[in-house]
């Protein structure tokens, strides 16, 4: 027998609320200037698109990172001692089952923290039986928006704002965000969510975050556009969300992946290139957009960063930042960092 908890805080109708927003505004845009965001690459099939592409052999954050977690999770849980692990974005925790071994002795609620219920769901009935002593307590819930349901943790089955929350057990928090899934922020958009977690935490709390960092141009533009094509069917994937979601006759066939280095920003952008003519009818939104032959559509920005911006970044938020490991390559970069 397995059990956990989950708090729903987002249900699939206000994703599809979402969706029907951020289409109706990335799609209203003026030609040239039309966007679909990164967040809804990742039905059933962009995940499971998403896996294969982090064992392609261009795309190295994924092994780079769990190279250092596997060299570094002894030494971060025996000075954090954390009680309290949360992951954002945590998809199946996969990599973060290295946390949790090294912590047994001390960490006793892991939360979970992800758009997708129905993957909290899977991933936390595998974990419960993984790890039979720890309290997991999942929430689905977007975490630009609901950082400060984490308030509420320590209250077991109490109803939300029925202010019965237990206190909260002894030693810090860890709040882990891997996978350089950050690097999808424009810089005021990072701000502002570094400023959230830090709010969400109490004085004396970690974060440990990943961040990919700027190398060679040609092997970050190779990371975003394999030879195999994985990426870019994931890229034309958004399509078939859209699609399916909002009654919608995208030809996916007549969009090509591109990738490309913007080396002022320092991030990767992926697009979609409209290949002739073309028009798409959303039917749920009555909205019809013409794109001419050629016309892009961003659909993500993959910042990458060198270690003084990550540690300026978090001093703006009020971390300080401890530890910082890189692969031997120095390819990616892990900061361990605590809340002032
Ligand atoms: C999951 C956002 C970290 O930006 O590298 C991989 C997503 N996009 N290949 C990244 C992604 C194209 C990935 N993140």
């Amino acid at each position: 027998m397995t059990s956990y908890q989950l708090d729903v805080l987002l249900t699939e109708s206000d994703l599809r609320r979402a969706l029907q927003e951020d289409v109706r505004a990335g799609f209203g845009a003026p030609p040239g200037r039309r966007t679909l965001p990164p967040k809804w690459f990742y039905d059933e099939r962009g995940s499971k698109l998403f896996d294969e592409i982090t064992r392609l052999p261009e795309y190295y954050p994924t092994r780079c990172e769990r190279a250092i977690l596997g060299a570094r999770a002894g030494r971060i849980m025996e000075l954090v001692a954390p009680s309290t692990l949360i992951e954002l974005g945590s998809g199946t925790s996969e990599k973060t089952r290295l946390l949790l071994d090294a912590g047994r002795e001390t960490v006793r609620t892991f939360t979970p923290f992800d758009v997708s219920e129905s993957t909290l769901r899977s991933a936390a009935e595998d974990l419960s039986r993984r790890y039979p002593r720890l309290a997991v307590h999942a929430v689905a819930g977007d975490f630009e928006r609901h950082l400060g349901h984490l308030a509420l943790l320590h209250s077991p089955g109490g109803p939300a704002g029925s202010g019965q929350s237990a206190a909260r057990p002894p030693g810090p928090w860890l709040l882990a965000f891997l996978g350089s899934t950050i690097g999808n922020f424009e810089p005021q958009r990072r701000r502002a969510f570094l400023g959230a977690v830090a709010a969400a935490l109490s004085p004396g709390d970690w974060l440990l975050l990943g961040t990919d960092l700027v190398k060679d141009p040609a092997r970050l533009v190779a990371a975003y556009d394999d030879g195999a094509g994985v990426t870019a069917e994931f890229n034309r994937n958004v399509l078939a969300v859209v699609n399916r979601e909002l009654g919608g006759d995208a030809d996916l066939d007549r969009w090509a992946h591109v990738a490309r280095w913007d080396a002022d920003q320092e991030w990767i952008e992926m697009r979609l290139r409209a290949q002739g003519r073309q028009t798409v009818n959303l039917f749920d939104l009555a909205m019809t957009v013409r794109f001419e032959d050629g016309e892009e559509v961003r659909t993500e920005i993959s910042a990458k960063f060198r270690r003084p911006g990550v540690s300026a970044e978090l001093a703006a938020a009020g971390f300080e930042l401890r530890e910082w490991w890189t692969d031997p390559a120095g390819d990616f970069g892990l900061s361990l960092s605590q809340r002032r």
